[in-house]
């Protein structure tokens, strides 16, 4: 689509008009913001209405990517660079008085996620889009996202996020589209005509109604489809005007708790209510999304039986696993196919991705909750669950001792995850060594049964977010150096391997990332009031806060910096700025207390004059997709310090590797085979190994005090927990003190240490020559091409999916 500054300008000028009934000079930076919005929506709509209609024609297959999050991030700016009309905005707004920067920063992130999981759906949309494959996504249009993060007296306050609070430019409400989804009620078995079927009696009607945001690819011509379910209430069964009023009063309450089901990101789970609810976004989301997809199948093909050659479902991690249950009930119920026929469709339809090991987070839900919530779903797990235990039985008598551990149902739980693999064709991690960790060891077993079912698929985010829109310096700089292949196939970055020890790119490479900085610390010092050096090294951690992502070993790290400046004031060291971003989930104590703690070192550390001459440490709050954005350009060294084992690829540790940050990080998740692509010269590894931790959880052999009565270091830092130095409020940091000592470190934070020390001294040698520090960010760019979406889509879509990419032929676009 082209269009000149002109015309842009006349667009805008028009629609400002139409659509706020104001002129150029009197609009302000919100309604310039959504008039470009709805110029680009226009654009969009027609390749959009193109895209449906050659899917529709040429009757490919498709995907639809089932998730509980998705992070999208501001879509503004990806909608212009997608639709190469980025540079005419930018001059046109200029010309009518605004700032590009001013009008983008408008919009409200919407926070549809919590971390990498969410990302990693966006970032697998916008691939899907760009190379032209036929795949959607399906999730919850949250009316609040994942809470606002307020930092008061040092502590995390969690505020709404109301992001829907200003009309949201991008969505479509699509009420033709509306779906019934039932709850509760009870289930009637009938014999008819010698066959069994389930009526469902007084259930609780919801209704579901689509919201369709545009997923554009890069600079071509498809438009898919992210369709966001939201619940509403239905009037019909309803008398208001009845003498006594009682219906009016039913309906208020009834109203009150449909709308509960898209409300909130993550209802508190805490208790029975909170967790019951999650339950029913979970049946919510996949429901409302399989009823759609079944529609719109039964519109184009003549039988159900083509749906694994027509249609992949992928499941983002268990929490939308119930489409295997929903689907056989849809097939079994709806279309009157035989068990074996539904189960035989299911299984070649439906994929699961898995995302973590940690046992708190493989999910189960109780018996009674699945049977009153969903009575017929539950039948239809109780007999999914029945007969693989028998197959368990006959065909595999070496694993009966495990099938007590491997049933979907055991113990008054629903086993998600083994749900998921029992009826889904493939089963895949997000990185090698968490795959490996799947089949030798937590899903060992069902390895055993299904080994052709597993699968590894590295993660990938996608580099135009993430290099051209965040960094632009940065990619004019490589395209310059070796022409702009690398846009369209990343895995062309490697030629920029050639450049890693030229002095003239070098200085070209440390002069975009200086510039950054520079603007990095301006951007500190609006938000906070802190003055950071922008000569420092830039050391960054940000992702959520959890036990096992360690921020608690930076910390530790900084709090023995400290001690070491105030022994020696004049140490020799390069001055560092260490900057902070995550958000606690709202009721998890522990890493509440690591944020106050995060707080209160930056704090004591801002004053004491001696210390903050060589370092500070720098929280910001809220951390989101759009920060992410401005930090991790700035980005010198990139803190991804998980306990091996535990993270089962991180996607961070790619997009930072992509701007030329170095990694200081353990053998854990994708910095596995990160250290693979760069080589252990140009990434700073350290600690146990995945497998030294796995074995000392098997014999127990760890004793976190000894490491404490080792090491005098270790020693001074955690007294100052509890020693009143850092705060006033003695019992302050005890839980962090016993969760190490008395709890005996969970997370190896102690054991690790000494080797991370170590390894940030190294770190910080190397980058006192700059030249083979630039050889080795070069060297990180160069490499980088390899954790590209673009590469796990294409892998998802030969391996897993079968898909195709499709040329999108114009019926509707004028030129
Ligand atoms: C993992 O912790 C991974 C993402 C995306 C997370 C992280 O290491 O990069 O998934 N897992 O694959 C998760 O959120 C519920 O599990």
């Amino acid at each position: 689509m082209s269009l000149s500054v002109q015309e842009f300008r006349q667009q805008f000028s028009d629609k400002l008009m139409t659509t706020f009934g104001k002129k150029v000079e009197k609009a302000t930076p919100f309604e310039a913001f959504q008039t470009v919005g709805l110029i680009l929506r226009e654009l969009l709509n027609r390749k959009w209405q193109d895209t449906k209609g050659t899917y529709r024609s040429n009757s490919q297959k498709q995907v639809y990517y089932f998730s509980m999050e998705f992070l999208l991030g501001r879509l503004m700016i990806t909608n212009l660079l997608n639709s190469g009309l980025l540079e005419t905005c930018k001059q046109g707004l200029e010309e009518l008085g605004f700032n590009l920067e001013e009008v983008l920063g408008q919009e409200q992130d919407p926070g549809l996620g919590n971390g990498d999981l969410g990302r990693l759906a966006a970032c697998f949309l916008d691939s899907l889009a760009s190379l032209e494959l036929p795949g959607h996504g399906c999730g919850i249009r949250y009316k609040y996202g994942l809470f606002q993060q307020k930092i008061v007296d040092g502590n995390q306050v969690e505020l709404p996020d109301y992001w829907l609070k200003n009309e949201y430019v991008w969505e479509t409400k699509r009420l033709d589209q509306t779906v019934e989804v039932h709850f509760g009620g009870e289930i009637e078995t009938v014999e008819e005509s010698g066959r069994l079927t389930f009526k469902h009696h007084h259930y609780e009607k919801v209704l579901a109604v689509p919201y369709d945001i545009p997923v554009s690819g890069y600079q071509n011509h498809t438009v898919n489809t992210l369709r966001l379910w939201s619940a509403e209430s239905t009037t019909n069964d309803f008398h208001f005007y009845s003498i006594d009023r009682k219906d009016y009063y039913h309906y208020l309450d009834y109203k009150r708790s449909v709308e509960q089901i898209s409300e909130f990101l993550y209802p508190d789970d805490s208790s029975y209510e909170g967790r019951l609810l999650r339950l029913k976004q979970q049946y919510f989301l996949v429901s409302a999304g399989l009823q759609c997809i079944l529609r719109e199948f039964k519109n184009s093909y003549p039988s159900v039986d083509l749906l694994p050659e027509k249609i992949a479902i992928q499941i983002n991690d268990t929490h939308p696993s119930l489409v295997i249950p929903e689907l056989m009930r849809l097939l079994l119920d709806q279309e009157q196919l035989s068990w074996e026929k539904a189960w035989e469709l299911t299984t070649r339809t439906v994929a699961y991705t898995n995302h973590t090991t940690m046992s708190e987070a493989l999910e189960t839900w109780p018996v009674d909750m699945v049977k009153t919530l969903l009575p017929r779903i539950y039948m239809i797990i109780h007999e999914i669950n029945e007969r693989f235990c028998r197959h368990l039985w006959l065909a595999h008598p070496t694993l009966r001792d495990e099938i007590k551990h491997m049933a979907i149902i055991s113990y008054g739980q629903i086993h998600m995850a083994h749900l998921a693999i029992v009826g889904s064709y493939s089963v895949n991690g997000v990185a090698k060594l968490h795959t490996d960790i799947l089949k030798n060891s937590v899903m060992k077993p069902f390895y055993t049964v299904f080994p052709e079912k597993f699968n590894n698929k590295t993660n990938g985010i996608t580099h135009r977010r993430w290099l051209l829109m965040a960094n632009p310096p940065l990619a004019s700089l490589i395209t310059e150096a070796i022409g702009e292949t690398w846009v369209r196939e990343p895995k062309q970055l490697i030629t920029l391997l050639k450049y890693a020890g030229d002095a003239a790119f070098q200085e070209k490479i440390a002069g975009v990332k200086q510039a950054n900085k520079t603007a990095l610390a301006k951007y500190i010092q609006e938000r906070t009031g802190i003055r950071v050096d922008d000569r420092s090294i830039f050391d960054v951690h940000i992702k959520r806060l959890h036990g096992y992502k360690r921020q608690l070993l930076n910390v530790f790290h900084i709090l023995h910096l400290y001690e070491m400046i105030r022994d020696n004031p004049n140490m020799d060291m390069v001055p560092r700025t260490f900057i902070f971003g995550a958000k606690a989930a709202p009721g998890y104590h522990f890493a509440k207390k690591v944020i106050k703690l995060i707080t209160t070192t930056a704090a004591k550390i801002a004053a004491d004059p001696i210390v903050r001459e060589k370092i500070r440490v720098v929280f910001l709050e809220n951390y989101n997709v759009s920060l992410a954005e401005q930090i991790i350009p700035a980005t010198d060294v990139s803190e991804q310090i998980s306990t091996a084992s535990k993270e089962a690829s991180g996607t961070g540790n790619m997009k930072f590797m992509l701007n030329g940050a170095i990694t200081i990080g353990t053998l854990d998740g994708a910095n596995v085979e990160i250290r693979e692509m760069v080589g252990p010269d140009n990434i700073f590894t350290f600690g146990l190994t995945a497998e030294d931790v796995l074995a000392y959880q098997l014999s127990r052999m760890y004793r976190s005090r000894d490491v404490y009565n080792g090491d005098q270091r270790i020693r001074r830092v955690m007294d100052q927990l509890v020693n009143g130095s850092l705060s006033n409020d003695d019992v302050e940091f005890k839980d962090i003190y016993y969760t190490l000592l008395s709890n005996n470190d969970e997370y190896f934070v102690l054991k690790d240490f000494d080797s991370y020390v170590e390894a940030q001294d190294l770190l910080e040698q190397a980058y006192r020559q700059p030249t083979e520090w630039l050889k080795k960010s070069i060297t990180n760019i160069a490499h980088s091409g390899k954790f590209s979406s673009d590469r796990t889509i294409s892998e998802y879509a030969s391996e897993i999916w079968d898909i195709h990419p499709v040329t999108i032929s114009s019926t509707t676009q004028s030129r």
